[in-house]
């Protein structure tokens, strides 16, 4: 793991100043109200972050409207700002259903066949980012350290540059980045790449994800790549390193033992007369491998007759997510009729194998579940770290934890390599997991429990929040520190491998200049 805390050195004769404030944006905003169900640990984590040194949250506001106010709605809460920007229905369609979910999101999850590729969303994505990164300039002071989180806001860093913004400015893509081969299919790759060159550390969930990265990079920029870390491209350096994110573990547990008395847990395990139980809790979403798992479980009952006399039960917690977006529509009556089949064939009047449910549970709830399942089915195509294995570990119990069967394409499999890993599009050896976890003996179970236990607590969101800022140099920076940080002033030329130029709007020059 390429040590980024090591990059960032504050110039060490600076007198010191308070330090600026932080500034998160990302595509929705967490903001605190009354009636919101509790916020979930990355929220929880970048809230504490904002409020230890105060901070700006800024994202859109989840409205749109035929003629948005350019100004933001600010609201304060404690020491944090968060600022709020509402969308014109084109902006949404072009920049978030389009070449956000319609173009990035595939494509970063290989799933090129479901790319919907428009010059007019590409432009739309680059619009909005121009809006956010001119409402945000608005907002910045000098010093004021920026974490940008996502593959919706790639570009917003190389507007600021060139509105003159010097502060230090780092982004987290918390969904995969593809080998070059598969980037390759984004018409504007290169724009894409020279934006991530605007950022100062660039953070993605895998070491595997970052050396795609820089693969990329070395492709299209012939940018050199240092021993640790540091990349030289379009006239700027910057770092790109893995910083897995983890949850808040101890607090996870704690749900998971006081949810097991709730009302909720009561009913299910009542229901379930002492049958086995697998969990699966996903959004719905392509890249979750929803169909290839409910296929397993048909596959496993179908090769042990043990199995079926036991009962177990496939319980698919999928909260309905982008239904704008026509393959999630059809995604999801192809599920239900999956499941439909499925129960026809093999349920019995008290038996349903497959309990297939489309709300949104509350964090307490699913803390509870996970602890009554006997297996987390955590089987994703294709996933950038996938929250829900280390959600499901936590929430054990220590005596009798469940066993995890992880899908090797998940990011966290890098971490959690004692799980039962998986290749998700391999129906039966996924189908012959399912049957070693529902035989593991209680020893195994716990070794392996503990293990992946020891992973979990070694790297919280915490530990993930603090890594990455102080690779970005925040906590302790004197703001003209972080000025005299920054390259000097450079003009990126266009590079021989920019010959999308033509027919992609124009990427925004970076680093124009430097100077506020
Ligand atoms: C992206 C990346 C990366 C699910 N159903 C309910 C519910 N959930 C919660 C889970 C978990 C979260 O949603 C899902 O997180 P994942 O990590 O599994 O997946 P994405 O939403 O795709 O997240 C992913 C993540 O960003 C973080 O960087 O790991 O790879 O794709 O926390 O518990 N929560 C509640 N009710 C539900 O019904 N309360």
């Amino acid at each position: 793991m390429v040590h980024l805390e090591l990059l960032y050195k504050p110039a060490a004769a600076e007198p010191r100043q308070k330090p600026g404030r932080l500034v998160v944006v990302s595509n929705r905003v967490p903001v605190p109200a009354a009636s919101s169900p509790a916020a979930g640990g990355l929220a929880v984590a970048l809230e504490a972050a904002l409020a230890e040194r105060g901070g700006l949250w800024l994202g859109w506001s989840g409205k749109t409207c035929n003629a948005p106010d350019p100004r933001p709605r600010l609201q304060r809460h404690g020491r944090i700002d968060y600022a709020l920007c509402d969308l014109s229905r084109r902006d949404l369609d072009e920049f978030y259903h389009g070449f956000a979910n319609r173009a990035l999101w595939p494509i970063c999850h290989y799933r090129l066949d479901l790319a919907a590729l428009s010059q007019r969303d590409a432009a739309g994505y680059f619009r909005v980012n121009e809006q956010f990164a001119a409402t945000l300039r608005g907002l910045l002071r000098p010093g004021d350290v920026v974490w940008v989180h996502d593959y919706h806001f790639v570009p917003l860093a190389s507007f600021l540059r060139q509105a003159g913004c010097a502060n230090r400015i780092g982004f987290f893509l918390h969904i995969p980045w593809p080998a070059p081969d598969v980037a390759r299919a984004l018409p504007g790759l290169s724009r894409i790449l020279r934006c991530f060159a605007a950022y100062d550390v660039i953070g993605l969930q895998t070491e595997a994800d970052g050396a795609n990265l820089k693969d990329c990079l070395a492709q299209a920029a012939a940018a050199t790549i240092a021993g640790d870390g540091t990349c030289r491209a379009y006239g700027r350096s910057f770092a790109v390193g893995a910083f897995p994110i983890g949850i808040d573990t101890g607090a996870f547990a704690r749900a998971a033992r006081t949810a097991e008395t709730s009302t909720g847990v009561a009913r299910l395990r009542q229901s379930l007369a002492g049958r086995p139980l697998v969990i699966g809790v996903d959004r719905l979403d392509y890249s979750k491998g929803i169909p290839e798992r409910i296929e397993a479980f048909a596959t496993f009952l179908e090769r042990s007759p043990e199995a079926v006399r036991r009962r177990p039960t496939l319980l698919q917690v999928t909260p309905k997510s982008r239904s704008e977006v026509p393959e999630y529509a059809r995604m999801h009556r192809a599920i239900a009729e999956q499941v439909g089949t499925m129960n026809g064939k093999w349920g019995d009047i008290d038996w349903t194998p497959v309990r297939y449910i489309n709300k949104a549970m509350s964090r307490s709830t699913l803390a509870g579940l996970y602890r009554l399942a006997r297996i987390g089915l955590v089987t994703p195509l294709r996933d950038g770290m996938n929250l829900v294995a280390k959600e499901y570990v936590a929430a054990q119990d220590p005596e009798d934890p469940g066993v995890l069967v992880l899908s090797q394409f998940a990011g966290a499999a890098q971490e959690l390599a004692a799980a039962l890993v998986v290749n998700p599009y391999d129906i039966e050896a996924t189908a012959a997991a399912i049957g070693q976890a529902l035989a593991m003996p209680l020893d195994e179970r716990k070794a392996r429990w503990s293990t992946l236990m020891t992973v979990l607590e070694a790297n919280t969101i915490d530990h993930w929040t603090s890594r990455f800022l102080a690779a970005l140099g925040a906590g302790s920076a004197p703001a003209h520190a972080a000025e005299a940080a920054m390259e000097p002033p450079a003009m990126s030329l266009p590079s021989k491998d920019d010959e999308d130029h033509e027919a992609w709007p124009a990427p925004p020059p970076i680093l124009a200049s430097t100077r506020h």
